[in-house]
Order: structure tokens, then sequence, then C-alpha cells
């Protein structure tokens, strides 16, 4: 599937030092190991495509749009896939809910959120895969993961295709055999999965299953649902449809190799999602799916998670067709590390636009000193360190403030002008 178009990143003198980020699986602000190659490794789970792009989704993306940014600042070139959930429960039920065919309400918001992306300058994903687009490639590693004994079929009465049976990932089998074990992400204890996955699109109630947090890995086909035949997989697959966890390590895999540099996503995709796509992963290949696994804190509005299911939503589109200028949205983000969660208010715009404001009010001047090279310098530790994307922003309200009287105001040199662009992805012209 077609991508978006990437910003242009101007290049700076010097490099970042390579990015540390906190890694959710040992609890530790680790250095983002790159290949030999120079390759920097990303995944980013992507939008289900409906109610896109809302505050939250943004800020989840651009989080990880700063992380590619220092990558190219340290020399690295980005090797970055996102997938797109075009088939899953929600998007099927609210395509049924307003009538539209679940196809349609796919592209169109997928469009959308494209278009969002554009606005907020966001590096685009080298690959960017709709799910459909590999549902053959899915299917083999179901079929692969029953032939290795990590699956196993629970009988399914309302299979459209009599005596098709939905197939199971098996955790037990995966911690037994694989480095992987469960909570290796998440760290959370049993009753916490217990309680996300049921929130989360498991089904801890099926008395078939193993073990009850055994997430889905193949749904066959039942009456009126889309499904996609199987021929000629061994050993053999009803026709049907992924379950969600597999996706991404079947893109991830394919599109970013294994045991990449990080995972990332929200932080609502702890678990189930990451483990289990870390597990099927790690199932396949025998090796860790990612070094570091990384998410980004909750976006809320009016007292609660900004979300789909609940409808409490800002959506960058809406904001930009009401006037506010993309690079305000932004700004207001950034404004926020990534890692915690927050409550967006009209007040982060306006703190956004002050802001802007007083940058764009500095003198110019042409020639950089050694003040603004050491400013770039100082950017640079900050934005390493986790992605302080605030510190960042304090070290130029510092070079901005109003000088106390009788001294010269700080001026808005080529290279500092070059650096909020650049690792900011913010142009003042
Ligand atoms: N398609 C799946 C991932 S495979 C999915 O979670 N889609 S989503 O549309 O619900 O979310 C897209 C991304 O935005 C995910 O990384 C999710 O964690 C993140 N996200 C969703 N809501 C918020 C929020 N309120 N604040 C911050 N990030 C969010
Ligand atoms: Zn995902």
């Amino acid at each position: 599937m077609h991508s978006w178009r990437s910003p242009d990143v101007p290049t700076l003198p010097g490099e970042s030092p390579l990015p540390r980020l906190f890694n959710q699986a040992t609890g530790h602000i680790e250095p983002t190991a790159v290949g030999t190659d120079d390759r920097a490794g990303l995944y980013v789970c992507g939008i289900t495509p409906y109610d896109a792009t809302h505050l939250g989704h943004a800020s989840t993306y651009l989080a990880f749009d700063s992380l590619n940014r220092l990558w190219l600042d340290a020399g690295l070139t980005l090797n970055y896939a996102q997938n797109v959930t075009d088939i899953d429960d929600p998007l099927l039920e609210r395509a049924a809910a307003t009538g539209v065919d679940w196809r349609e309400l796919a592209e169109s918001q997928t469009d959308l959120f494209r278009g969002d992306m554009v606005a907020l300058r966001i590096i685009a994903p080298q690959n960017y895969i709709a799910v459909t687009e590999v549902i053959d490639e899915i299917a083999s590693a179901a079929a692969e993961l029953l032939e290795l004994g990590f699956a196993y079929e629970v009988v399914t009465p309302d299979a459209l295709n009599p005596g098709d049976a939905d197939l199971y990932f098996d955790s037990a089998r995966a911690a037994e055999a694989t480095s992987w074990f469960l909570g290796l992400e998440s760290r959370y204890d049993r009753a916490t999965m217990l309680d996300l996955f049921a929130q989360r699109g498991g089904d801890p109630d099926r008395p078939e299953k193993r073990d009850a947090l055994d997430p889905l890995l193949w749904r066959v086909a039942r009456a009126g649902e889309p499904n996609w035949p199987t021929d000629g997989l061994t050993p053999r697959l009803g026709a049907g449809r992924p379950g969600w966890h597999i996706e991404c390590s079947v893109i991830a895999l394919q599109h970013v190799g294994a045991d990449f540099a990080v995972q990332g996503g929200g932080s609502d995709l702890i678990f189930p999602h990451h483990e289990f796509s870390a597990a099927h992963a790690t199932a396949l290949t025998g090796k860790p799916f990612a070094g570091i696994h990384a998410h980004t804190g909750m976006v809320a509005y009016q007292g609660e998670k900004m979300s789909k299911s609940l409808g409490n939503l800002v959506l960058v589109s809406h904001l930009i067709e009401a006037g506010v200028d993309a690079r305000l949205i932004r700004l207001a983000l950034l404004a926020h590390h990534y890692r915690s969660d927050w409550e967006y208010t009209d007040k982060d715009l306006g703190c956004a636009s002050a802001r802007l404001a007083a940058w764009t009010a500095a003198p110019r001047a042409d020639v950089d000193d050694a003040d603004s090279l050491a400013l770039l310098e100082r950017m640079r530790a900050r934005l390493a360190d986790d992605l302080d994307t605030p510190g960042a922003l304090a070290v130029l309200d510092a070079w901005f403030a109003s000088p106390p009287a009788g001294a010269a105001p700080c001026p808005l040199t080529p290279v500092i002008e070059a650096a909020i662009d650049a690792l900011l992805g913010i142009r003042l012209d």
C-alpha cells in the first residue's frame, strides 16, 4: 500500500548521540542497538482505520517520528514499517453500524490518516502495509505455528464450513520451548493480564482453550463475515481471517526483519497485543522480536482516555479545518513527554502558540556562533535521553526568553532554525 510523502529533513553539523529509550521489558533506559549495517529497525503498530486521526494517535506517531529524526541525525538509515489493521472486529462493527462497506471505511480513513501525517510532517514508514495485503503470509505463518506445535485447533460449531476449526496460540508451549515467556514484555501479573485480555479483544472464557490467555491466530469463516481462502497450506487451515497479534508479527518480520531495534505503540498495546506479537515471532524465528519495547502514554480528553469506543475525540483534521496551524498541534504534543499520560485541553494549543510566536519573533542572524552550536548539542542531548522533547523545548525557551533590560536578545541563527526543523519537525519560515 502506498505510504505518504515524507517531509524534507535538513542535515545538521555534527551528529546526535545514539538515542536511548525506556524498555518496557527491563524497566531501564537503554541504547537503541542498531545493526552493523547502520539500519535502524522500527515497527510501530498502525491504526485500525476508523475515527482517525485523533490526538492520541498523532501523539504516538509523533513520538516515534522524534526517534526517527534522531536516528537520521545520528547518521543512520531508517528501516521503518507500520501496519493498518484493515480487517478486525471493531472495524467490521463500525462498518455495520454505519451501513458503510468495511473496505470503503478502511480506505477512506487510511487516506485521512495519510493526509494528517503529511500535515504534521511525520516521516513516512518505508513499508506501510495493510493486513489485507498479507493474508497469505499470515495464513502460512499460522499453519507453520501449527506444524511447529505452537498452535492448536479449537472446535468451532458455528464455522461456515463444517469441520473447520479456529486456531489458537499455545502460550505454555512457547514459554517452554523458546526464550519468550508470558510477561516478558508487560511484567504484569496474571490477574491484570486476564482483565486486560478480556477488555482488549481477547476471549478468556472460551472453554476449549488450553489456557484462558491463549490468543486467536486464525478465525475460520462464519456466515456473513469476510474470509480468505487458504488453499494448498500444510497443515490445512480453513478459509478465514487473521487474529490480531499475528498480523504485526508477520509484517514486522517480513519488512523489518527478526530482532530489530524498537517495537512501538501506545501503552494500551502492552498487553496482550505486543506481548503476543513478540511471542508469535519468537516461536517462528527462535529469536527475540525486538531489542526495546517502547510505549507511549495515553492522551485523555474530558476525563477519559481519548478513544474511538468512548467517542471523546479531538481529530487532527477537525483542528486543521478550523484553521489551526499544524505546527501548533505538533508543538502542543511535543510539550508532553511521550511516556506520560496527560489530558488535552485548549490550553495546550494556547501554550504552543505563545511558544511559536516567541521563537519567530527572535531577531535573525546569518552566522552560527559557538553558543548556537552548543545549543544544538543541548537539544540533541535532551532528545537522545529517552526522547525528552519537553527538555528540548525548554532549552529553546531559555534561548529565546526575553532578555534582561539592556541585554541583546539571542538570535535565531541558521543552525538553530535547521535544528528546530530537523529534530522537532517545525519549520519557522
Ligand atoms: N491497529 C491497532 C494496532 S495493531 C491499534 O491499536 N489501532 S488504534 O487505531 O486503536 O491505535 C493506533 C495507535 O494509536 C496505537 O499505537 C495505539 O496504542 C495508539 N493510541 C490509541 N489511542 C491513544 C491515546 N488516547 N493516546 C495515545 N495513543 C493512542
Ligand atoms: Zn499491532
